[in-house]
């Protein structure tokens, strides 16, 4: 490098003019090599520079290069790194839902075990469910033609039913013209009793103990109107007396009972006729049946209503020629059921003694007509003569017989009285009968 850039000057004798040029143009050429050397080195460090412009481009880039390989690497790294994860999670997603799937697979297989269960059952049920339907099915139809056969034999029941009421209603229809016929005789007077054969009268007399020297009394009449009571109070005692007659609502006689009187001075024996309506004989075929035309007279006894029964009574007492005698029973009990509709209240305390008294006399009045009109009108509707009616209750009545004298008496005083006339009208007429046959003899 000294050579060509060298600057050295050699030392030279009085340079002559050819050396002078010469010089200058060596100078010339200095200057231009300087020049140049100049330019080459301005060149060199342009290019020195571009070079380490180059260099630090290059460099830059290298760096670049480098940092996007790292970014790239750093990349590739997290891609990989999500990747790993990304298999990872899907890995245990897959067993997840591998299990998740056993898990289901076993649960459906388990749920179709139990739905297979279910299935099972349902159809068990359903089957016996099925059964027991058939079964009603049968029981109902079993039922139905039970029912049928039940309405067949209903029907059968029920025609037969009618044409026995048919039967019964034309019987009906035959004994109501029967009783309508027996009536209309009885009521003309034309009577449906055959008269008794002297043996029938014999037979009745037995069966009573009749005795001719004793007057025998029957009392007939309704179930339950006081035939007994009556009876007991003839004979001097009550109801509830040892040897009386038996009474009361159920007590009905039903066979024909014999009291003798207890006091010798009064030979009378009564007879408690049992009620015609008692007994299963028509009205018209009670008077012959129970033999009372042996009876020497007959109290025809009736509590609430007067009966064609009693007219039946009276119609063949007629005819036999015994005297009767009509009675009502019961008048305290009527009297007080009288004063009762007129308003007396009998657990008012304060009742007025002066209005009590009132009201049973307007009460006893008004029962007292009430009965002589109704047996009258009854009589009359009968073609019957008209014929006393004794009002009469059996405290009162035995009242009289032992001589007490009861307040409330209406006509017991005078039954008795009449009665005890009739035997001893009888008495004297059989004993005026015996003196004759005994003078005739
Ligand atoms: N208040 C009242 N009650 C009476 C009278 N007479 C009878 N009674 C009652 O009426 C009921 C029937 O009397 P009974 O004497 O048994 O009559 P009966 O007619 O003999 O009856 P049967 O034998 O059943 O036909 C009894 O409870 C008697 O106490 C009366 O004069 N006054
Ligand atoms: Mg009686």
């Amino acid at each position: 490098m000294g050579g060509l850039f060298s600057r050295s000057r050699p030392e030279a004798p009085s340079p002559s003019l050819v050396d002078i040029k010469k010089r200058q143009e060596a100078e010339a050429a200095a200057a231009q090599a300087r020049k140049d050397a100049e330019d080459a080195r301005a060149q060199i460090a342009q290019l020195i520079q571009s070079n380490q412009e180059s260099q630090q481009k290059a460099m830059d880039a290298q760096q670049e290069a480098m940092r996007a390989a790292a970014a790239s690497q750093e990349q590739t790294h997290k891609e990989m790194m999500a990747m790993v994860q990304a298999e990872r999670a899907a890995n245990e997603a897959r067993i997840l839902a591998e299990t998740a799937a056993h898990a289901a697979s076993e649960e459906a297989k388990q749920r179709a075990a139990e739905a297979e269960e279910e299935r099972k059952r349902t159809a068990a049920i359903q089957e016996q469910a099925r059964k027991d339907a058939q079964a009603a099915q049968e029981r109902a139809e079993k039922l139905q033609e039970a029912a049928n056969e039940e309405k067949k034999k209903a029907t059968a029941a029920q025609e037969a039913a009618e044409a026995s009421k048919k039967m019964a209603e034309e019987e009906v229809k035959v004994a109501n013209a029967a009783k309508e016929e027996a009536e209309h005789k009885l009521k003309t007077g034309i009577q449906p009793v055959v008269t008794p054969t002297e043996e029938e009268v014999r037979a009745a007399k037995r069966k009573v103990q009749y005795r001719e020297d004793l007057f025998h009394f029957a009392v007939a009449g309704v179930a339950g109107g006081g035939k007994s009571s009556l009876i007991n109070a003839f004979r001097g005692l009550h109801n509830r007396d040892s040897g009386s007659a038996a009474t009361g609502v159920t007590e009905t006689t039903l066979a024909m009972a014999r009291y003798a009187n207890p006091n010798a001075e009064y030979p009378y024996v009564w007879y408690d006729v049992p009620g015609a309506g008692t007994l299963k004989i028509p009205d018209w075929q009670y008077f012959n049946a129970q033999g009372l035309y042996v009876f020497d007279c007959i109290i025809v006894l009736f509590d609430n209503r007067f009966t064609m029964t009693d007219i039946a009574i009276l119609t063949n007492c007629r005819r036999f020629k015994i005297p009767t005698y009509i009675v009502r029973s019961k008048a305290d009990q009527h009297i007080r059921n009288i004063m009762k509709d007129l308003g007396y209240d009998s657990d008012d305390d304060e009742e007025d003694e002066n209005q009590k008294k009132k009201l049973y006399q307007t009460a006893r009045q008004q029962f007292i007509q009430q009965t002589r009109r109704s047996v009258k009108d009854n009589l009359e509707n009968a073609n019957m003569p008209d014929q006393r009616v004794y009002i009469v209750s059996n405290e009162p009545m035995l009242g009289v017989i032992k001589e007490k004298r009861p307040k409330k008496v209406i006509d017991e005083i005078e039954l008795l009285n009449d009665l005890i006339g009739e035997a001893q009208t009888r008495r004297a007429r059989r004993d005026a009968e015996a003196a004759t046959a005994a003078k005739d003899k």
